[in-house]
């Protein structure tokens, strides 16, 4: 190993990256059940990307992964990018909320520096598993100059996207990470990225959120809107809840009855679409006296809904914070 290599640090976190099953196949399998260390091992030629250092975070399927694993890897990585020895951070994730987990770290880490996640949706013990070509790439695009400053990425199956505008697509195909709408930021071959788009919206060092000080986040809630959809569920799920996200039909719509009753939550509502793409207008959510997702998906408003409500709870405010990220 040479010492010319940057350093890379490796955060893991488990999912089915680390998943443990029969041999070969791809379902039933254990995910979190190898460590961080031993996935690096199973990569042929990795060691010739960076000088790699190990941490294991926890060792969960990502259904497992809360606020507290968020804070701490936000807070751990706003540490370790101190050190200048340090060039990039790789964290191996599950799929299941590998969306969520970006997003937040793209509102909180406080640095330029490459954060890539990448996780694998067949078991390393599958046949063809696809994580140590995932983790491949996420460590070369982690160590790469031009990667900095465009926030957290997540790399997956030759593909690099933002952590605003991915999501899981597919329970199953190998490419279940991928965007609906937008560019994608970069491509992989081999040892070489091609970079092509970059979000407008602000990240990182631009993002007013921090981690710090926080030991965990507001509690906010997801109403699924469907026909004959109880018209007492909002104020149910309202209860003990600091802010609500609704996933509405279409453009964000609910029932008469339902939409009626949000004004009198006492709590912050924010309309989100079940489609899990296009836009919800605030024209739209102004009926209900709620505040608009714009285009993010019910997961991701719940995530900055959670971020915003630790600074406010001011519609108004609300309402910047959704059309600025
Ligand atoms: N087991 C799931 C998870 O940990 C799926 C995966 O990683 O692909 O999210």
């Amino acid at each position: 190993m040479s010492d010319e290599l940057k350093k890379v640090v490796i955060l893991g976190t488990g999912g089915t990256i680390s998943g443990k099953g029969e041999a070969g196949k791809t379902t039933g399998y254990s995910a979190g059940s190898i460590s961080v260390e031993d996935i690096i091992a199973s990569v042929p030629g990795i060691e010739k990307l960076a000088r790699l250092e190990a941490e294991q975070i926890c060792n969960v399927a990502s259904d497992n992964i809360t606020d507290k694993e968020w804070l701490r890897i936000a807070k751990r990585i706003n540490e370790l990018a101190e050190d200048p020895e340090v060039c990039g951070f790789v964290i191996t994730h599950g799929t299941d909320t590998m969306d969520e987990t970006a997003f937040f770290l793209n509102l909180t880490v406080k640095t330029e520096k490459p954060v890539v996640i990448t996780g694998a949706m067949r078991p390393a013990t599958a046949i063809s598993a696809d994580g140590p070509m995932n983790l491949y790439q996420a460590v070369l695009t982690a160590a790469c100059p031009e990667a900095a400053g465009r926030g957290v990425m997540v790399v997956f199956a030759d593909r690099i996207y933002g952590g605003r505008d991915v999501q899981k697509r597919s329970t199953y195909i190998v490419t279940a990470l991928d965007q609906v709408e937008g560019g994608l930021l970069g491509v992989i071959r081999d040892e070489e990225i091609r970079w092509y788009y970059e979000s407008c919206r602000p990240h990182t060092v631009k993002s007013e959120f921090s981690p710090e000080g926080l030991e965990k986040l507001p509690v906010v809630r997801v109403l699924y809107f469907h026909v004959d959809c109880d018209k007492d569920m909002a104020a149910r799920l309202a209860e003990g809840a600091d802010g609500l996200v609704i996933a509405g039909a279409g453009a964000g719509g609910t029932s008469k009855e339902l939409g009626k009753t949000f004004a009198s939550l006492g709590i912050p509502v924010v309309i989100s679409s079940r489609i899990s793409s296009g836009t919800v207008t605030q024209s739209a959510a102004e009926r209900s006296g709620s505040v608009a997702a714009d285009n993010l998906p019910p997961q991701k408003a719940a995530v900055l809904l959670r971020l915003a409500l630790t600074k406010t709870k001011e519609r108004d405010e609300l309402i910047r914070i959704f059309r600025t990220y």
